[in-house]
Formats: C-alpha cells, sequence, structure tokens
C-alpha cells in the first residue's frame, strides 16, 4: 500500500469526525465517471449542485472520502462518496484510492448497506478487470450488495430502461445477473433537471434497492478478506525472496565449483596466514570476555569505540561469519606486545599478513616495527595509542578468522581489522565482501571449515590473477 501513516491518520481522524453510526452507502467507481453527481441526486440535491463537489476535470476532483446523511424508508446511513477507484493512467493511484477506500469501509462499523458501482455506459471492455479487482479487495460476497448506476446515457438510453438494456454487452449482461440485475441509471445533469420524472424514477429505484438489502456487508467479512489478501502477497514476497536466495546460492556454487586445485591449495594456505590465535579473548555485549574459539554466529562482540555525545562508549558488531577455524593445525603466529601508559603490557598473536591499526591507518601485522610502531588498544573504555615493545615470532595449534558486519574487531584489547592478504585497504575489502554480509542477514552462515570459505576463496584467486596480469606485486 502506497499511502503513508500519516495519511492514514489523517483520513481515520476525519472519518471518526464524520461518521455518525449508520451503516454505510458507498459511491465508488473510476476517476471522473459521476459518483459525486449521483450522489448529490440521491441526497436529492440537482446532481451538478449538491454537497458533493462535481467537476469536469482530468484530475480527480474527489480527493478524500466525503459523507453526508440519507435517510431511507426511515433508516438512517451514512452516504460516502469516495475518490475515484481505478486510474486507467496510473496504477500507483488506484492503489493510493484503494487504501483509502479500506480505511473508510474499515469505519463503517455499522456495516456496509450497499456499494454502489458507478460506471460509464460504455464500460463494457474492462467490466472483468474491474469486478475481479473489486472482488478481490472487498470479497465475492460484496457482490451481494452491489448496486451498477451507469452514468453518461444518451436521452433516449435514460427514458427507456430496454433501449439502454440493448446496449448491454453479453459480459455485462452476465455480470448484471450475477447480482440479480440491481442496476439504474444516474441522469446526466446536463440534460435532467431536479424535478424531470425520470430522474425521481431512477432514484426511486436505487432508494428501493438500497433498502431491500436484508443485512448490511460487514466489516468483519472485509477484514477476513483483507487478511486473506495480505497473507497471499506476504507468500508473494516471500517466494520472491526464497527466488532470490536460490540464485545467489546457485552463483555461489558455480564460484566455488571454479576454484582449482591449485588455486585451494593456495587459499589453504593463504588461510593459515589470515588469523588469530585461538585463545584471542573478545569482549561479548554483555560484557563477558571469552575465547574467539567459542564465539559463535551471531554473537555481538566489541569492534571499536565511539564518541556518543562526549562519552566514549563501545561498539558491537554481530558476527555474521566465521572465515575458517582449525583447532589442531600449528600455526606460525607473530606475538605483538605492548605496554600501556600504566606500565600494563599486553600482546597479541596474529598471522603476520593480518591487518591492524598501525599509525592511525590499516596495514599488514608484518610491518609492525617495535618501538616505533604505534598500534590503538583499549584502556577504561576509550581507544589510546600505544607503542609497540616487541614483536616476535611463535608456532601455535590451531587458528581462527571470524568477521563482523562492521569488518573490525577489539582483539586483546587490540583494534584490528577482521581481514588479511589482500593490500590493506579496509573499506574496498569491506564493499567486495557485501553480498556475502547480504545473504547472510537472511540465511545465518554455518561454515566451520578450516579451509576459507568459498566466496573468499575466490576472492583470493582473483585478486591473485589480477594483481598478477598486471605484474605489480601488491603484497
Ligand atoms: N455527460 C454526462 N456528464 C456527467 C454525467 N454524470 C456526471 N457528469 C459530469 O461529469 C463530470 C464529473 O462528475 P463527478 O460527479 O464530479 O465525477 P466523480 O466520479 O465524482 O469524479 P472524481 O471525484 O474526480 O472521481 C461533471 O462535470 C459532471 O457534471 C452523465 O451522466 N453524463
Ligand atoms: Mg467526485
Amino acid at each position: 500500500m502506497v499511502t503513508t501513516n500519516d495519511e492514514i491518520e489523517i483520513i481515520k481522524k476525519e472519518l471518526r469526525k464524520k461518521l455518525p453510526q449508520y451503516p454505510a452507502i458507498l459511491l465508488i467507481g473510476n476517476t471522473g465517471v459521476g459518483k459525486s453527481t449521483l450522489g448529490n441526486w440521491l441526497l436529492g440535491h440537482h446532481g451538478d449542485n449538491g454537497p458533493f463537489e462535481t467537476k469536469a476535470s482530468f484530475d480527480s476532483v474527489t480527493l478524500e472520502p466525503q459523507t453526508a446523511l440519507i435517510e431511507i424508508n426511515d433508516c438512517k446511513y451514512n452516504l460516502i462518496d469516495t475518490p475515484g477507484l481505478f486510474d486507467l493512467k496510473d496504477d500507483s493511484k488506484s492503489e493510493i484510492a484503494l487504501t483509502k477506500l479500506a480505511n473508510t469501509i474499515n469505519h463503517c462499523s455499522y456495516g456496509i448497506q450497499t456499494i454502489i458501482f458507478v460506471v460509464k455506459k460504455s464500460f463494457g471492455k474492462e467490466i472483468d478487470r474491474r469486478i475481479q479487482e473489486i472482488k478481490g479487495f472487498l470479497g465475492e460476497k460484496s457482490l451481494d450488495h452491489m448496486l451498477i448506476a451507469f452514468t453518461h446515457c444518451n436521452m433516449d438510453q435514460t427514458m427507456d430502461r430496454k433501449i439502454m438494456k440493448d446496449t448491454f454487452t453479453p459480459k455485462m449482461k452476465d455480470f448484471l445477473n450475477r447480482i440479480d440485475n440491481r442496476w439504474i441509471i444516474s441522469p446526466n445533469p446536463d440534460l435532467f433537471n431536479l424535478d424531470d420524472d425520470i430522474v425521481y424514477t431512477n432514484i426511486y429505484e436505487a432508494k428501493d434497492i438500497i433498502g431491500s438489502f436484508p443485512e448490511a456487508y460487514t466489516t468483519e467479512m472485509f477484514n477476513r478478506v483483507r487478511r486473506a489478501r495480505e497473507d497471499a502477497e506476504k507468500e508473494a514476497r516471500q517466494h520472491a525472496q526464497e527466488e532470490r536466495m536460490r540464485c545467489f546460492e546457485e552463483e555461489l556454487a558455480k564460484i566455488s565449483g571454479a576454484v582449482n586445485s591449485a588455486g585451494r591449495i593456495r587459499a589453504k594456505k593463504e588461510a593459515q596466514d589470515a588469523c588469530f590465535s585461538l585463545d584471542t579473548v573478545v569482549t561479548l555485549k554483555d560484557g563477558r570476555k571469552i575465547e574467539m574459539s567459542d564465539v559463535k554466529i551471531g554473537d555481538h562482540v566489541a569492534c571499536g569505540v565511539y564518541n556518543n555525545a562526549g562519552n566514549k562508549e563501545l561498539r558491537y558488531s554481530e558476527v555474521y561469519l566465521i572465515a575458517h577455524l582449525d583447532k589442531h593445525q600449528q600455526t606460525e603466529f607473530l606475538k605483538v606486545e605492548y605496554i600501556k601508559p600504566d606500565g600494563m603490557t599486553g600482546s597479541l598473536y596474529l598471522t603476520s599478513e593480518h591487518h591492524v591499526f598501525i599509525d592511525n591507518a590499516f596495514d599488514y601485522a608484518r610491518n609492525i616495527r617495535p618501538h616505533t610502531s604505534q598500534i590503538h588498544v583499549l584502556e577504561n573504555g576509550e581507544s589510546i595509542s600505544v607503542k609497540v615493545t616487541n614483536v616476535s615470532k611463535e608456532t601455535r595449534k590451531g587458528y581462527i578468522a571470524i568477521f563482523t558486519r562492521v569488518g573490525t574487531i577489539i582483539a586483546n584489547d587490540v583494534f584490528c581489522s577482521c581481514y588479511s592478504n589482500c593490500p590493506p585497504y579496509q573499506n574496498t575489502i569491506h564493499y567486495i565482501l557485501s553480498p556475502i554480509r547480504f545473504i547472510t542477514l537472511f540465511r545465518k552462515s554455518n561454515y566451520y571449515g578450516n579451509e576459507i570459505h568459498p566466496y573468499l576463496k575466490f576472492l583470493y584467486n582473483n585478486y591473485q590473477y589480477f594483481s598478477g596480469a598486471f605484474k605489480y606485486k601488491l603484497c
């Protein structure tokens, strides 16, 4: 539905103000067919000179539902003149009108006595489509409360019902039979006056039909139809989304299939070059500190510090991918040691190709220089810059790499990238990973392999290919 919440609220407010508690008579139909004119005739005014505004115009004249009280056979009803339902030039306008009509109907708490479907006499070709739309929107049962009013009829057709009948197409005849031949002619206001017999006859006939319905069409009925329609729309949306996911997965399968065995070996080696030690500590949103090997998909881990109106606060981000994990493989790490201003020391084990925030930019861990390089560490909830005191090599068992949605992570209090291997262009890598971030919004990753994730493998291989093609050694 197109109408905004604000618009809906305004319509509801208006309707609450205007709708006394009587059953409703709805005037519906295409823009400019003569709904307001018929409303005026029914209210005892000349078609062009009554409470409902009428005008010859290409654009809709009645923009919001208008109501007036009408009495038929000692019963009171709210006569509701609605905006043009179907705009042949612009489907989105029809959707807005349908939304407004839905809101109107929802406020008809005493039910709908009659739906007067106002149509031009020439209306015939599109009857099937319009009736289907009305049935889809209001339900099949609404036809049991429907009255058709023909407009734009000439003098002869208006004066003689038989002449009018002869103009009906077989489809129109079928439809009129389906609604027990409840039809009238709304006289052309340019040809007839209020005191003309034929005006009286048609309006009398309309009122007779309206009064003849034993009970009003209730809004529960409409709500049932609306719920069914909304369910169908929801299913269609779900189906479309599943289809998109399926296509994406097919693409992913093709990509991983395309990775050749040489690529696999290289990717495996690179996997071992691109990670943290299993016992690296991260902070969860609830304040707990856990080892990286215990992190699960969906956990929110500290990934940085942000300034919230002058207060420094830890920022958390969801872990959406375990890029690779091996609990047994002997792996060579760099041990990066640092000292905080208060004299406390700390260290971080990560592979040489991993990206770390060094001297205010992301760079490979292998470029850290003891006594020179500055890294960022967490101190009392703030990120401070500290000097690295030592870098050494150490072989440890197992490795892990985890990806957060923002692409950074605080590991053993050190501000690091989640990425590695490719040149340390954080934003570029983050952008390239958008598809996998997107797909994992809908389907959680369950990848816990020791080889790097197939999508990353594909990226590594292509990166190698392009950097080789340009004979330019990027790393
Ligand atoms: N020729 C002819 N003109 C008519 C007839 N009924 C209404 N009109 C004219 O058609 C124009 C539009 O009529 P409205 O009653 O305002 O139409 P509407 O369906 O309420 O239009 P929107 O509110 O814009 O959807 C006016 O100028 C009317 O005088 C009819 O039966 N024949
Ligand atoms: Mg109107």
